[in-house]
C-alpha cells in the first residue's frame, strides 16, 4: 500500500436531519415530536423522532402523513435560515483545517497538518466513536496513530458546532474524502465514524458501484453490461479496460475507487461561480405561466444575491435562464446582461422582481419559441470583486454626481490626471478632454484646444460619439445599446452612460500613452483617474 494512500487524514462531516434541525431549534418545543419539512408536495427531510416512526427523507407529503398521523409538517421553501444556518456551521468548522464545501450541510476538512502536530507532542492510544478495523490487539500502523487524533478532532469538532450554533452533525474519518463521506453516513445521528485502512476492503467490496463519486445512472448501465455491479467487481477490471471504457481520466478515478483510493485534495474551493435558484412543475410552454414561475423564483434569488454581495463583495455581471424539457438531460441556456436595477438593495423589493421577470421573460420568449419546459433555473454568474481594478473605476466614477454647471473648471491636482467630458447636446457627441500634468509640473489649466502635449502637462482630446446619439428618438428604450444594461430613471442611464464614457477615456488614453512612450510619461499611468463631468 502506497503511504500516499495513508499520509492524509480527512474528516467529511454531515448536519444531521439539517432543515429539520433548523425549524426546530426556531421551535424547541418540537424537539420530541415527529417533524417533516415539506417542499411543494414532498417530506424533504425528517427529524430522527419522524425517522423512527417511518417517515424517510424525500416521500410524499400523503405517505409520510400515512405513515405518521402526528406528523408536524412545516413549510421548507425558503431556504435562507439554511443558508444562514449553513454560513456559521462552516465559519466553525473552517478554524480546524482547510474545509471543501460539499453542499449546504456538508464539508470535507483535511485536518492532516493539526493532527501531525498533536501526533508529535502526544502519542495516541484510542479512537474516539465507532472504528472500522484499527485492531488495537495488533501494532497500531503510523496511519492508525493519525486516524486516532483524527477521532478526537472530529469529536472536537462536533462539540464546536453543537456549542457555538445549535447544530449537531456526524462524521466520517478516513484517509481520503470518499472514505471519510462513506464512514460518515454510517451511523447517524449525533455520531463518528472511522475507517482505518486494514477495513477498507472488507468494507468496499460489497457496495454498489453507485457510491463512487460521479457514477451515475449511466456509468452504472454500462458497468452493468460489462457485468460489474459491485465495487469488488469493479476490482477485476483492469486499467485498461476501465480506461477504453470512460476515457483515462474517468478510468483511473474508478480504478482507484474500487480499492478504496481517492487522490483528490480537499480544496477550498472559494465562493461559488454562480449562483442559481430552481423550480420544477408539471410541463408547460406559455409565458404567462412562465412569468409566474419567474415572479415565485425572483425573490429568492434576490435575497441570494444580497447575501452574497453582504458575504463576498462581488457583483454579477451575467444573468442566466436556463429551462429543459421533460425527459431531456440537459439544460437550454440563454443570458443577459445583469439589469443593474435587480442588484439595488435600495430599490423596493417589487420593483426588483419587476425587472427580474421582465428580462426572463424576454429571454425565454426568443428560447423557447413556444416548446414545453418543466424545469426552470433563474442565476447570476461572471461575477466581479468589487473594487478589483475593472470595477473600482466603475464604482468611484458612478458615486461621483455629474455635475451639470458648464463651464467649470476642474480643480488642478498636482500628479493627477484629469478628464473634462462635454456633451453637445444637439449631436450627442462628447469631446473628452484630458489633461495630465507631470509630476514636476504646476497646475494647468485646462485649454480649448488641448491637443499639443508639452514638456510640463500632456494634454489630448478626443471625441466620443455618445450612446445617445444612436438613440435619439428611442426615450422610451430603457436598455443601454452597448451592454443591454436596464436604466432605472434618467438619472442612472446618465450614469451609466457616462462610465461607458469614462471606460473609452480610459482606453483611449492608454492607447495615447502606448503611442507616445516616453518612459516618464508611462509612468503616470499609475495615478489616479479623476473625472469631471461638464454636461
Ligand atoms: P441531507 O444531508 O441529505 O439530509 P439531512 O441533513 O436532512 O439528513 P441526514 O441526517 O440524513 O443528513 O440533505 C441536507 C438537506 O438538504 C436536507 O435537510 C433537506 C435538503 N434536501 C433537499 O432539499 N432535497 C434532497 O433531495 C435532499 C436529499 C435533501
Ligand atoms: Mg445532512
Amino acid at each position: 500500500m502506497s503511504s500516499k494512500a495513508t499520509d492524509r487524514v480527512v474528516i467529511h462531516l454531515d448536519v444531521d436531519c439539517f432543515y429539520a434541525q433548523s425549524e426546530i431549534l426556531r421551535r424547541p418545543w418540537l424537539r420530541d415530536r415527529p417533524v417533516g419539512v415539506t417542499q411543494k408536495f414532498l417530506v424533504v427531510t425528517s427529524n430522527y423522532v419522524a425517522r423512527q416512526l417511518g417517515v424517510p427523507k424525500m416521500v410524499p407529503v400523503d405517505e409520510a402523513k400515512r405513515c405518521c398521523s402526528d406528523l408536524v409538517l412545516i413549510n421548507g421553501e425558503d431556504l435562507t435560515p439554511y443558508r444562514y444556518a449553513s454560513k456559521l456551521i462552516m465559519e466553525v468548522i473552517k478554524r480546524f483545517g482547510t474545509v471543501e464545501k460539499r453542499g449546504l450541510d456538508e464539508c470535507a476538512v483535511d485536518v492532516t497538518e493539526e493532527v501531525l502536530k498533536r501526533v508529535a507532542s502526544a502519542n495516541p492510544t484510542s479512537f474516539v466513536g465507532h472504528v472500522l478495523g484499527g485492531d488495537l490487539t495488533t501494532q497500531a500502523t503510523q496511519g492508525d496513530l493519525l486516524l486516532m487524533v483524527g477521532t478526537q478532532l472530529a469529536a472536537e469538532i462536533r462539540c464546536a458546532v453543537e456549542k457555538e450554533t445549535g447544530y449537531q452533525c456526524s462524521c466520517g474519518i478516513s484517509h481520503n474524502k470518499m472514505l471519510a463521506k462513506m464512514a460518515c453516513s454510517l451511523n447517524k445521528p449525533d455520531k463518528q465514524t472511522c475507517i482505518t485502512q486494514s477495513a477498507v476492503n472488507d468494507f468496499i467490496v460489497p457496495l454498489p458501484v453507485r457510491k463512487i463519486p460521479g457514477v451515475g445512472r449511466q456509468t452504472e448501465a454500462t458497468l452493468k453490461e460489462m457485468g460489474v455491479e459491485t465495487m469488488g467487481d469493479m476490482q477485476s477490471l483492469t486499467l485498461a479496460q476501465l480506461s477504453s471504457k470512460f476515457g483515462d481520466r474517468f478510468g483511473n478515478q474508478l480504478f482507484d475507487a474500487c480499492r478504496g483510493h481517492d487522490y483528490s485534495r480537499v480544496q477550498d474551493k472559494g465562493f461559488s461561480k454562480s449562483l442559481s435558484v430552481e423550480d420544477s412543475f408539471k410541463p408547460c410552454s406559455s409565458l404567462d405561466q412562465a412569468k409566474e414561475i419567474l415572479s415565485c423564483l425572483a425573490p429568492d434569488l434576490i435575497a441570494r444575491l444580497d447575501e452574497d454581495k453582504a458575504e463576498t463583495e462581488r457583483t454579477p455581471k451575467t444573468f442566466t435562464v436556463k429551462w429543459k424539457s421533460r425527459g431531456v438531460w440537459k439544460f437550454t441556456s440563454t443570458s443577459a446582461g445583469m439589469p443593474a436595477e435587480l442588484l439595488l438593495a435600495t430599490v423596493p423589493l417589487g420593483r426588483r422582481t419587476q425587472v427580474l421577470v421582465e428580462t426572463g421573460l424576454r429571454l425565454l420568449s426568443q428560447s423557447l419559441q413556444g416548446r414545453e419546459f418543466c424545469v426552470l433555473n433563474i442565476g447570476a454568474t461572471n461575477f466581479i470583486k468589487d473594487g478589483s481594478p475593472s470595477s473600482a473605476d466603475i464604482r468611484s466614477f458612478m458615486a461621483r454626481p455629474c455635475n451639470t454647471q458648464s463651464g467649470v473648471s476642474p480643480t488642478q491636482v498636482r500628479g493627477k490626471r484629469q478628464a473634462r467630458i462635454e456633451r453637445e447636446e444637439s449631436t450627442h457627441i462628447s469631446k473628452v478632454s484630458v489633461c495630465i500634468p507631470a509630476s514636476s509640473s504646476s497646475p494647468t489649466e485646462f485649454e480649448e484646444d488641448a491637443e499639443d502635449v508639452s514638456a510640463d502637462s500632456f494634454k489630448y482630446s478626443f471625441q466620443v460619439p455618445g450612446p445617445e446619439s444612436r438613440r435619439i428618438g428611442l426615450e422610451n428604450n430603457s436598455c443601454c445599446s452597448q451592454c443591454g444594461v436596464e436604466f432605472l430613471d434618467e438619472r442612472t442611464k446618465q450614469q451609466h452612460l457616462d462610465f461607458h464614457l469614462a471606460l473609452q477615456l480610459q482606453k483611449s488614453e492608454n492607447r495615447w500613452l502606448d503611442a507616445i512612450t516616453p518612459p516618464r510619461k508611462k509612468r503616470q499611468r499609475n495615478g489616479t483617474l479623476d473625472f469631471f463631468l461638464l454636461k
